[in-house]
């Protein structure tokens, strides 16, 4: 298997969070998003949709999208279950990571940003007003849910889900941009939980191969 992801990417960290829960072995591809690879004519003829993470199977099969990469490796790879078979409990934790993903993740996006920026000419502070405004409105909402719904040390029990995969990146992400996040109780310490996971430790940005400080 190879992954095409970026080493501060939180889409390429959810699924090198499930490769290494899972325990898959992989070969990392970087693509530089900060040099914009992932737009190069290239990589879209890999990947139509310009982004990362692209995971790429022995016989050529590519397959883009994190939560669909993380699903079909479930469905191949079943241990450890990252999203579970019973109806209530798999919503819930699809209902997390819809949140991070859909949410909360594609409108502080790097062509988001840099959209917001370059062609309606922001500035760099309502640029941060921008991503730290939409951070809050969903991690507030993760951390409601977590409060009703979640229990144990990870998102939903004793054992991570695809819901953890979610929130590390996306709790990272937010505190490289600078947000406070100690308000968001039960979010923190879940993170805080994952990052003393070896799994979780192996897929940080800082342990991949195209890191640069
Ligand atoms: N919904 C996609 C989003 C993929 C995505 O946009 N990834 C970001 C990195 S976190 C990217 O490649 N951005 C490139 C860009 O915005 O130009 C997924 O979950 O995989």
């Amino acid at each position: 298997m190879q992954l095409y992801n970026f080493f501060n990417s939180s889409t390429s960290y959810r699924v090198r969070i499930a490769l290494a829960l899972k325990g898959l072995d992989y070969e990392h591809h970087g693509v530089n998003l900060r040099a914009g690879e992932q737009r190069s004519a290239e990589y879209r003829a890999l990947n139509p949709a310009g982004s990362v993470p692209l995971l790429v199977e022995e016989d050529g099969t590519a397959l883009g999208q994190s939560l669909a990469i993380i699903d079909y490796l479930d469905a191949r790879h079943p241990e450890p279950r990252l999203i579970p078979e019973d109806a209530l409990a798999r919503a819930r934790v699809l209902e997390i990571a819809n949140l991070i993903a859909c949410d909360i993740h594609p409108i502080n996006n790097l062509r988001v940003l840099g959209y917001l920026q370059k062609v309606l000419g922001v500035t760099d502070e309502q640029k941060s007003a921008w991503y730290r405004h939409w951070v809050a409105e969903g991690l507030g909402a993760v951390e409601a849910l977590l409060v009703r719904h979640g229990r144990g040390p990870y998102c939903f029990g004793e054992t991570p889900t695809l819901a953890d995969c979610c929130l590390v990146p996306q709790v990272a992400n937010a505190l490289r941009m600078g947000c406070e996040l100690e308000s968001y109780e039960r979010v923190m310490s879940v993170y805080r939980h994952c990052q003393a996971q070896p799994a979780f430790q192996k897929a940080a940005p800082n342990n991949q191969p195209d890191y640069v400080a």
